[in-house]
């Protein structure tokens, strides 16, 4: 096939009006996913640890990378349904080309695959090595969790026989959770902090995080454990390191 002959193949392709169209709906719904990506980490709250913040950099770009293709998708789904629908009960007088075996569309499709592939591995497990750095040092508080249907209990086990079923936790220092559950298989689900592992009976699971932010968070079951799992959800208060004492204190702990 000479040169020419592809770039006539091209502008004739380009001519017809519904590549035409169902690129302008590409362009649409690129932009719409594109808008979308820096909204959805906002949905989750505001980042109460380093890694939430690796997470919410990760998901909008992911995001930002996975719209043209989702625009297509969408674009060329859009325009199938509105511009090719067969109107009435008569079935459709012919079918439409038929683009299997399309060798430079093979190659591209796989080209731009393979591409983004790399770039969000090579990112991805950038971004792992920054969130197992932030996960906080060998000096971390110990609190046991223990999931019981359908309650979380928290048990501050360097300050006293404290026990709670909202959590405290003092600000800008390491934490790490002892995790474990009484019935059945639960996941605790600290929300806007980016971090989660499963509860299961009979085995003690870790998580470290350490707060970067004073605030008040989500604390969720993340595994379908019965009737109410709904509801088993509860709050992370993260104080200051006085008020952290305070509260210590007044529920019979000590320091
Ligand atoms: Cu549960």
């Amino acid at each position: 096939m000479s040169p020419v002959s592809v770039s006539t193949r091209i502008r004739h392709f380009t001519k017809r009006t519904y590549v035409r169209h169902v690129f302008l709906l590409w362009i649409f719904f690129t932009i719409m996913v594109g808008l979308f990506a820096p909204l959805q980490s906002k949905l989750m709250g505001p980042a109460a640890s380093t890694q939430m913040e690796v997470v919410q950099e990760t998901m909008t770009l992911f995001t930002y990378m996975a719209a043209p293709v989702a625009g297509l998708i969408f674009a060329v789904v859009t325009y199938s349904l509105l511009a090719w629908r067969s109107k009435g009960f008569v079935a459709p007088q012919y079918e439409g080309t038929n683009s299997r075996g399309n060798g430079p569309t093979t190659v591209a499709w796989i080209l731009v695959s393979s591409l983004l592939c790399v770039v969000l591995l090579i990112w991805g497990l950038a971004e792992m090595a920054d969130g197992q750095t932030a996960r906080g040092d060998e000096r971390a508080r110990i609190i046991n969790v223990t999931g019981n249907q359908w309650v979380w209990n928290f048990d501050y086990i360097e300050n006293g026989n404290v026990r709670s079923q909202e959590l405290y936790l003092p600000v800008n220092e390491p934490v790490l959770f002892h995790v474990t559950s009484v019935d059945v298989n639960h996941s605790f689900w600290i929300v806007q902090m980016g971090v989660k592992v499963d509860a299961n009976a009979g085995a003690v699971t870790d998580m470290r995080v350490t707060p970067t932010l004073i605030g008040d968070f989500d604390i969720r079951c993340a595994e379908l454990c019965g009737l109410n799992h709904s509801a088993m959800f509860t709050k992370v208060h993260v104080v200051s390191q006085g008020d952290y004492l305070a509260w210590i204190l007044k529920n019979g702990g000590h320091q």
